[in-house]
């Protein structure tokens, strides 16, 4: 098949999804074409079938909002004609979903028929899908959408639960490649805990919706239980005030802020636990990346996550907040090396169940179903 992928190019999970699928659906044959406004962080192979297109929107000093989804509705309609697109499959509904509209209307004047498929994958819903200014865009464009998938059950009852829509929503949930998941790289774990400190980590976007505050706090009361380092991976805008806390409790010392990575795999790998703290979290990616590096998760029991963390099996549950059960539950994994090892292994074992080559075939087959519709 002759793919179209729109997506967020930057460290967000939608876009990671959306690049690994387009990846992986390449190794299989498929020709892949990102359209985005810039390159995905990890498309990474130089796989022959494997295309980027640019959307560059013109700062004509008459915009003060440049109109990127009118860019981006063109730019799907000149590679879907070009490249001979079977199928569009854009991910995070905003503006995605309604740009691919438009592009299907244009290509539909002309005589050609381009599905569809919109992926939600969580805040394009629950936080910025729920500002009434967005509202009837988001429904009109999940209505119109050949498909619609959502990565985890909670996700498709929020859908239900915050807009008038009707239509089938499919639930395929986000994967991992296992295989390309490193081992414990114990020269690297020295370096970040030289004196066999445990790790915890924590990755994101630094949004408010993470509260990586609560990060900081229950690092802090598993430091005064046992020796410790946190390292935290990403940037945004909650950065500054953490680095600010992290000072104001003394812990500074322990806490090593490490931006923005790529390929956070490597230092993922040479840790002991991955602490997620989210207000509302669809799925949790970066939990499920922890797990398949063996390390298990300490998390907030909200949207999605207890589908991915298993309580008491991949790690533990929490009420969003709540840092002293968090901060138990981490001690309680933490505090032997035979829990520990337990915890490892069920964390792999789950992450295997969202293997690619498991969720792979099922948007294959969702695609299928969907060129067949359109033949009908
Ligand atoms: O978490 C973010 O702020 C980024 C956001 C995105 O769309 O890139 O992540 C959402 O999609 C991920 C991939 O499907 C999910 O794993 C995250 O749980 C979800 N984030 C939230 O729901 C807050």
């Amino acid at each position: 098949m002759r793919i179209g992928i729109v997506c967020y190019p930057t460290f967000g999970g939608s876009g990671v999804v959306a690049t690994e699928l387009g990846l992986a659906l390449a190794h299989k044959g498929h020709t892949i074409h990102f359209i985005t406004y810039d390159r995905p962080v990890r498309l990474r192979d130089h796989l022959g079938n494997v295309f980027y297109h640019e959307v560059r929107v013109s700062d004509y000093p008459l915009f003060d909002y440049p109109p990127y989804e009118l860019v981006l509705s063109s730019k799907i309609v000149d590679v879907a004609k070009y490249e001979g697109l079977d199928l569009l499959h854009v991910h995070y509904a905003i503006p995605h979903a309604n740009a691919a509209w438009m592009a299907q209307q244009i290509l539909a004047a002309q005589g050609i028929r381009l599905p569809f498929i919109t992926t939600l994958h969580g805040t394009d819903i629950t936080l910025v899908g729920r500002d009434p200014s967005f509202e009837p865009v988001i429904t009109f464009s999940i209505e119109r959408s050949d498909a619609v998938t959502a990565v985890s059950e909670s996700l498709k009852q929020d859908t239900y639960a915050h807009f008038p829509v009707k239509r089938d929503i499919r639930v395929i949930p986000n994967f991992v490649c296992n295989a390309q998941y490193p081992k414990r790289d114990e020269e690297l774990t020295k370096r970040y805990a030289p004196n066999g400190e445990k790790l915890l980590v924590h990755i994101s976007n630094f949004r408010k919706v993470k509260r990586v505050g609560d990060v900081v706090e229950v690092f802090k009361r598993v430091r005064e239980r046992m020796p410790a380092r946190l390292l935290l991976i990403g940037d945004g805008p909650e950065r500054q005030r953490i680095e600010g806390m992290c000072r104001s409790l003394g812990v500074c010392g322990d806490i090593l802020f490490l931006g923005k990575m790529t390929d956070p795999e490597d230092v993922l790998a040479s840790c002991d636990l991955f602490v997620l703290t989210s207000e509302s979290e669809s799925f949790g990616l970066a939990a499920l990346e922890a797990m398949a590096c063996r390390v298990p998760v300490v998390s907030t029991d909200t949207g999605g996550t207890p589908e991915v963390n298993i309580h008491g099996v991949t790690g533990f549950l929490s009420p969003v907040g709540d840092v002293d059960s968090m901060a138990e539950n981490a001690v309680s994994i933490l505090k032997d090396e035979a829990t520990l090892e337990r915890f490892r292994e069920g964390a792999l074992e789950q992450a295997r169940r969202f293997d690619v080559d498991i969720v792979l075939p099922r948007y294959e087959e969702l695609y299928e179903g969907v060129l067949a519709q359109v033949k009908a």
